[in-house]
């Protein structure tokens, strides 16, 4: 893009963090979070953003980290790009242009994977699950990010019909001390499993954590105890860590 769409847009660098596989040790994938000049995380350079420009902004951060992948060697692993569900639809700084960005820079749709956040209800998911289908057919999945938070809820998981479900990290906090959190996460996961859904527990934090989700059968995680977001690399899970689950 060039410098004059840029003009009065905060500084920001790609950051990466790793959605390991607790059970095979591979990395499930990587998702690309922005990071303001001085490592601000992804809200505080969006709220810099005016609403005008919020979709282009989006558009411009998957397109450095699709960059910055393409750089760096994705491997066999996948990108997962933050989408929000009322800028999908955008023709101009939509997900087309993403994946026009994405086929450009030689990357393939099984590579992709999109997360949808409902932070307002005025997204319609129904034109977006159609538009996205003929990607979904060459193996993008589409992830419900941040599940069981804000509108990203049943209703979005039975219109969306996602291919991944990533539990927000309210739901799973105290998983390892809270009966009501483990009888309500391993009934979630077990509906899932039988909707061919993949899990995701985000924000895992402590190892009895990811040690009760993994009894569940949720062996894809993602938090601090794998690794924080960096920029300029595609971080590997923590080794000492993995080495206890697997
Ligand atoms: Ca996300």
């Amino acid at each position: 893009m060039s410098s004059e769409i840029i003009k009065g847009l905060p500084r920001f660098a790609m950051a990466f963090q790793p959605i390991a596989d607790t059970m095979t040790g591979a990395v499930f994938a990587q998702e690309a979070l922005a990071r303001g000049r001085d490592g601000e995380g992804a809200v505080s350079v969006f709220d810099k953003v005016p609403q005008s420009r919020r979709h282009l902004f989006e558009s411009l951060c998957r397109q450095r980290a699709l960059e910055a992948v393409k750089e760096i060697g994705l491997g066999e692993t996948r990108i997962s790009l933050n989408v929000s569900p009322e800028a999908v639809l955008d023709p101009e700084f939509g997900i087309l242009e993403t994946i026009r960005v994405a086929r450009t820079l030689g990357l393939h749709e099984r590579q992709l994977i999109l997360e949808f956040t409902e932070k307002q209800k005025t997204a319609d998911i129904r034109a977006i699950r159609d538009l996205i289908i003929p990607f979904r057919k060459r193996g993008m999945m589409v992830a419900l990010d941040d599940f069981g938070a804000g509108y990203n809820g049943i209703q979005t998981l039975l219109e969306l019909k996602p291919d991944v479900v990533k539990f927000d990290m309210g739901l799973i906090n105290r998983i390892d001390t809270c009966e009501m959190q483990q009888t309500l996460i391993s009934s979630l996961a077990e509906a899932c499993s039988r909707l061919d859904i993949i899990v995701v527990a985000e924000g895992v934090e402590t190892l009895p954590q990811a040690r009760m989700l993994q009894s569940m059968g949720i062996a894809l995680m993602q938090g601090y105890l794998f690794a924080r977001p960096a920029v300029g690399l595609l971080p590997a899970p923590a080794e000492a860590v993995m080495a206890k689950l697997m």
